[in-house]
């Protein structure tokens, strides 16, 4: 009789970009273990190292030899900040701002987020999903294993139910874990308008204790800035998140310096987000409460925005970076996480190391998945990405151009219809 397999697959013959900090490869860049070899067992990380150190015959140790070829394998993306669910577009203010309009006077004129309130409200559930299929179909192709979806363009009860159900229903349709996010407090709806602490008070923080108890959301987040909720609305938000033990997160010092980056770290957050406007004892704050910054180049980009977000004081803090699409349909109509490497590079200067580490290790981090996602690492989930690559930085490297083979969700292999092989 022929020995039992211990394993369930292993895959062989290629490079692992780890992006861990310790364990084998730890210390080379990317956590790189060349011609490496890995293994899965129940869905989770089972073995990895040199296939030299390999302790038997591959067809010994697994039901299912996979063949890299040479390719690069990495954790399976993490895109941890998006507003994938909503009605509607917003290419006519794309217009608008071509001819001169900004991002905050189209807001204050009662455009911007209100247009998307407005589409979300008068769209089903089904209407919602069957609109962010193909945006999270575009996302996976990409090798995107893990997203957070924001609500946030309801803003009544019913209405950000409907959007955290939807987000909820494209986690159980797609072969994808889907963290979501209850941004009650993103902006003020038409029917408290001019009266912010009152929605506040009667509509968000009630619904915080009934999202988390329908397990609807993961976390809380709010958009703290001079066109949506001051400081001290925003810590009212996040008073009740904490007493409800629902982590928190925060849009922070994206058009202004509203001191988010300290308001953040004060409530533990798991990311202050954004960050353009960041100073530098919000930052020391984040270091030492170990929340992660999460940068948007795509927003960024698309409002052509010039103050970069403060990349070195964040980096000689030793704050953790992650990188995001921020995908929503005002401020970055983005659908490419693979983009927002290359932008976090150009854009942002991240190092190409910085840039994956920022869509892997930290973006699970952000998303309070550090301990199970985001690197490989015997023990994690087995979510891999495997590319037609020759070094790891071609990742951030290309632009409009997709190398994925396959990804691995959970130790199952999904392929994408690119034929990379
Ligand atoms: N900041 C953003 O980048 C998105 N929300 C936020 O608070 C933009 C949302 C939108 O314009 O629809
Ligand atoms: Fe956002």
């Amino acid at each position: 009789m022929p020995p039992v397999p211990r394993w369930d697959d292993l895959w062989l013959n290629g490079n692992l970009a780890t992006m861990a900090e310790t364990g084998p490869g730890a210390e080379a860049p990317y956590g790189a273990i060349e011609d490496g070899a890995l293994a899965v067992a129940g869905g989770r990380i089972a073995w990895l190292g040199r296939r030299v150190d390999l302790p038997g015959r591959p067809e010994a140790l697994a039901a299912n030899v996979h063949e890299l070829d040479g390719s690069w394998m990495t954790p399976g993306l993490i895109d941890c900040h998006t507003h994938l669910v909503h009605g509607g577009d917003r290419a006519r203010e794309f217009e608008l701002r071509l001819q001169g309009a900004n991002y905050e006077e189209i807001a204050r004129a009662g455009g911007g987020i209100l247009t998307t309130v407005r589409a979300t409200r008068a769209a089903t559930q089904e209407a919602l999903v069957a609109a962010a299929r193909p945006r999270l179909r575009a996302l996976l192709a990409e090798g995107v294993t893990t997203i957070e979806i924001k609500s946030g363009y309801g803003l009544d009860r019913d209405n950000e139910l409907k959007q955290l159900r939807a987000a909820r229903q494209l986690g159980a349709e797609f072969p994808v874990t889907v963290r979501t996010t209850f941004l009650g407090a993103h902006a003020v709806p038409p029917e408290y308008d001019g009266r912010a602490e009152a929605y506040i008070e009667e509509v968000v923080i009630p619904m915080i204790p009934a999202v988390r108890e329908a397990g609807l959301a993961d976390a809380v987040d709010a958009f703290c800035e001079t066109i949506a909720f001051t400081a001290e609305q925003t810590a009212r938000v996040f008073e009740a998140a904490t007493a409800h033990a629902l982590a928190v997160k925060l849009h922070a010092d994206q058009l202004s310096d509203q001191g988010g980056a300290a308001l953040a770290a004060r409530f533990g957050a798991l990311s202050a987000d954004h960050l353009e406007y960041a100073n530098e004892a919000g930052i020391a704050a984040m270091a030492q409460s170990g929340t992660v910054a999460v940068l948007l180049p795509g927003a960024f980009y698309v409002l052509g925005e010039t103050k970069v977000p403060p990349v070195d004081a964040l980096r000689q803090a030793g704050v953790p970076i992650a990188l995001a699409t921020d995908s929503n349909p005002g401020s970055a109509p983005v659908a490419s996480l693979l983009l927002m490497l290359n932008m976090g590079c150009t854009l942002f200067r991240l190092t190409p190391e910085e840039a994956l580490a920022g869509v892997t290790r930290h973006g699970a981090r952000a998303l309070g998945l550090g301990d199970s996602h985001g690197t490989l690492e015997v023990g994690k989930v087995a979510d891999l990405a495997v590319w037609r690559i020759d070094q790891p930085a071609e990742l951030a490297y290309w632009i409009g151009f997709n190398p994925l083979i396959c990804a691995v969700k959970n130790g199952v292999i999904r392929t994408t219809g690119t034929d990379n092989r």
